[in-house]
Formats: structure tokens, C-alpha cells, sequence
């Protein structure tokens, strides 16, 4: 096999589910990237359907211009591109056909100049046709295969790299035995030595990642996985967005890995933090917190923000927009601030609530003159990022203050019911999914229990 290409990654990943980014935003990518000494982009835009429901097809000329394009910026850049292709949906290990229409794909990206490559089997079924049973006896073995096929016959010669994700790509799915007992044991054993392997950490989304977590998983796979970090992901939870920075990953961790690579934000223009504070960790010697780097890359992401209007975007207004929409586990110090007021304001007397009226109306004024700004930003898309959010987020905290208002002024919720004169019901939290949480509640250790409607 040709010799082996180690060079630590450390970049993006575009495999969120959703609208992939433009070609213009992935180049704007690619620079911010190069700014920030990030040296891999992996393209695997789940709802690309070439990545993933046509695999088999090959790309048109067309296609595979603007895949060109970006292989050569990458080039220019000193970024390795990666192209990731996800034929798990519905391949057939045992047909020899299969592994033809992968080549094919392989051979039109390589001819393209691309030499890094992912083969994805992430979000598929655990388990595999009677045909594949027979030949391969398990899921694992059938597709390090065909990964090692692939590997061997178009990528090793060349000095290509391929990265393997796995089926249980991480802990919780591996204790699950989601595709099948020993599945991981199994590829530690079959997969051809060069080629690289992900892993999310203990969980899809994973607040910590251990040093211990990982030395464990290297036993079983026999290589340092590259960690395929989902924490500022936000598919899967479109009313969210997530500003926060790269944390619960200690900066031991990096020696246990073979790279970090982060599958950010739907929204391209959310993900300055993220990618800043990636860079920082990656970059650290001795310490690093994460807070202040946050707080750095707030300082540095604030020009952009810049307004057609008289007063602009405050670095206090980006700070309190980043902790409201922070990380899935955990709000930054303003929003729980915030919460904190609003609880006691809900749940108090008036008499009780001394300074967190105040508070918590400049606050609210602060929320609503942000979610005005924000329309006047020159930088568009930046606005289209988070608008949804602010504006859900205004909305509820004006709703909140007509509440305090009502309690002000001797509205008392043991004996009486407040209604508001224009959040009306099916207008505000309306429609199916709004009426289906109020059936089922979702509390915070995450019980599911009825709901009181
Ligand atoms: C996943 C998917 C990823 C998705 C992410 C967050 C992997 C390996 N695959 O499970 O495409 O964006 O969760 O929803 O993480």
C-alpha cells in the first residue's frame, strides 16, 4: 500500500441535513478556514441527493464544475477537500454492481484533482439484506470491504486518504449494539490500516468528550478516530441556533485523535464562533477557556454586523443574542439571567421580585431594539441567519412582560385566568406540533408526562 498521508485534520464538515450552503458561501468558507490556519473542508451535504438517495449516479459536467471549483480553492488555500458519499440507503454489498457505481463516482472526483475521500454509513438501518448476511455474515464486515476495495485499488497508490464512518458512530449507539454486536470490534479488526474512522463521542451530540472515552474506543477500533463534532449542530432542532463556542473537549483530547472536524449550523453565517473557537482550542498551549474565547471571537464577529441605521449592533447585544442561543446542553450567563428573572416573576409575588423587574424589562427593551437592528443589518444573509429566533424570542418575552404587567396590577393567578389582547390563541403557538408538545410535556430531566390540555 502506498504510504500512509497523516496530517492532522482539523476543519469542516458540511453534512448537516437541509439546505447545503451556495457555492459562494462555501468560498467564503474556505477563506474565513484559511484565516484561521483551518486545513480540511469535507463536502457531504446530506440532502445533496447525489451524496446520498442517487449515489449511484454519476455527476454531469455541470456538477462537477462547481465540485471542481472548490477542489481548486481548496488547493489555493492550503485546504485539503475532501468529498464524502453516503451509499448505505440502499446498497447491496454482495452485487458486484454496487462497487462498480462507486468506482465510477471515486474516478470522476479523482480525475477532478479530489484525493480525500469519506465513505459515510451513518444514519442507515442496522442491519443488512439476507443476500449481504450470507456473503459477509455482518454489517461491519460488508462495509469495510467495500471500503477497503475502494481504499486499495483507487486511493492508496495515489497517497489518497478515506475516513470510514461508521454505522454506531458513537457511544450510546455502540452500547446499543446498533449494528450489530461487536460491530466495532469487528472493523478494529477489517478495515484496512490507512483509512481513518469517525466517532461524535459519547453521543450524536455530545457536551464531553473524554480523554478516558477515547482511549477506550482506540483499544477496540485500533487507530485514533477523527472526531466528527455535532456540538453546533442544529438540524435537528431548527428553532435553534447554536453561538456559542467549541467546548467540553480538553485540550489533552487532541493527542488521542486523528483531527477535529466540526458539522456546524444549517445557517452558513451563524458559524463564526464556532469555527473562531475551534481554531483557538486547536491552536492552544498551556490553558484555554472557552468563555473568553467566546468573548474574543464576539469582539472580532461584531463588525459584520454592521447597520444602514444610526445605532448599531453593541458588542452587549451580540453577547446577549450568542448566550440566548448558545450550545444544545447549556445558555450563556445573560439568558440564565434572564430565565432566572422570568421564572421568579412567573412564579412569585410581586412583592418578591425587588430588582428583577428592572432587569428584566431592560432586557426585554433590549431584545426588541436587538430584533430591530438586526432588520438593518447591510450583511442580509447574517440577518436571515437568526431571524426566526429573534423574533420568537422578542415575542415571547413581550408576551412575558404583558404577564407582569397583569400582576402589577393586582392580576392574581390563583383566582383568576390572564388573557392577552393579541396573542390569541392559534395565532401564537399554534398549529399541530405547538398542540402536540402541549399533550405530551418534555421536562428537563426528560421524562415524558401528559400535559394539561
Ligand atoms: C447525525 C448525522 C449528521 C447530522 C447530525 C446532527 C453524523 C455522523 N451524522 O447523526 O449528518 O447533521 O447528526 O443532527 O453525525
Amino acid at each position: 500500500m502506498g504510504k500512509v498521508n497523516r496530517s492532522f485534520l482539523k476543519g469542516v464538515i458540511e453534512g448537516f441535513y437541509g439546505r447545503p450552503w451556495s457555492q459562494q458561501q462555501r468560498l467564503e468558507l474556505l477563506g474565513l478556514m484559511q484565516e484561521l490556519e483551518l486545513n480540511t473542508y469535507l463536502y457531504c451535504p446530506k440532502d445533496d441527493l447525489k451524496h446520498r438517495a442517487l449515489w449511484r449516479e454519476c455527476y454531469t459536467s455541470d456538477e462537477l464544475q462547481g465540485l471542481r471549483e472548490l477542489i481548486v480553492a481548496c488547493r489555493d488555500r492550503g485546504i485539503e477537500f475532501f468529498y464524502g458519499i453516503a451509499p448505505g440507503l440502499t446498497i447491496c454489498y454482495s452485487e458486484a454492481g454496487e462497487l462498480d457505481s462507486l468506482r465510477a463516482r471515486f474516478r470522476q472526483l479523482l480525475d477532478a484533482g479530489c484525493r480525500s475521500f469519506a465513505i459515510l454509513f451513518d444514519d442507515i438501518a442496522g442491519e443488512m439484506a439476507e443476500a449481504d448476511s450470507v456473503v459477509f455474515g455482518s454489517l461491519a464486515k460488508a462495509q469495510c470491504e467495500t471500503a477497503n476495495a475502494i481504499y486499495s485499488e483507487l486511493l492508496a497508490r495515489p497517497g489518497g486518504r478515506l475516513i470510514f464512518c461508521p454505522t454506531p458512530y458513537c457511544g450510546r449507539m455502540a452500547d446499543k449494539q446498533h449494528g450489530g454486536a461487536g460491530y466495532l470490534d469487528e472493523v478494529g479488526r477489517h478495515l484496512a490500516e490507512g483509512i481513518d474512522l469517525f466517532w461524535t463521542g459519547p453521543e450524536i451530540i455530545s457536551p464531553e468528550i473524554t480523554v478516558e472515552s477515547v482511549r477506550v474506543l482506540r483499544e477496540t477500533i485500533q487507530r485514533k478516530p477523527v472526531i466528527w463534532d455535532n456540538l453546533h449542530a442544529n438540524d435537528y432542532d431548527m428553532t435553534r441556533v447554536f453561538l456559542g463556542p467549541y467546548s467540553g473537549r480538553s485540550l489533552e483530547l487532541r493527542e488521542e485523535v486523528g483531527g477535529f472536524l466540526i458539522n456546524p449550523n444549517c445557517e452558513f453565517e451563524a458559524n463564526y464562533v464556532a469555527l473562531k473557537t475551534l481554531a483557538g482550542y486547536l491552536r492552544a498551549s498551556g490553558s484555554w477557556n472557552s468563555r473568553s474565547a467566546y468573548k474574543e471571537s464576539l469582539a472580532a464577529w461584531l463588525p459584520r454586523f454592521a447597520t444602514v441605521g444610526e445605532d448599531g449592533v453593541t458588542l452587549d447585544d451580540l453577547t446577549l443574542l450568542g448566550d440566548a442561543y448558545y450550545l444544545p446542553h447549556e445558555s450563556g450567563q445573560f439568558a440564565e439571567q434572564l430565565y432566572d428573572d422570568v421564572r421568579c416573576i412567573v412564579t412569585q409575588p410581586t412583592d418578591d421580585w425587588g430588582e428583577r423587574q428592572d432587569r428584566l424589562r431592560k432586557r426585554i427593551r433590549q431584545v426588541v431594539e436587538l430584533a430591530r437592528k438586526l432588520t438593518e443589518v447591510h450583511r442580509r444573509e447574517l440577518f436571515y441567519a437568526f431571524n426566526r429566533q429573534v423574533w420568537e424570542l422578542r415575542e415571547e418575552l413581550e408576551m412575558i412582560e404583558q404577564y407582569m404587567d397583569w400582576k402589577l396590577a393586582g392580576g392574581d393567578p390563583a383566582t383568576e385566568t390572564f388573557r392577552s389582547g393579541n396573542y390569541l390563541p392559534g395565532t401564537y403557538r399554534g398549529g399541530l406540533v405547538r398542540r402536540l408538545q402541549q399533550l405530551i410535556s418534555f421536562r428537563p430531566s426528560g421524562a415524558l408526562i401528559p400535559g394539561d390540555e
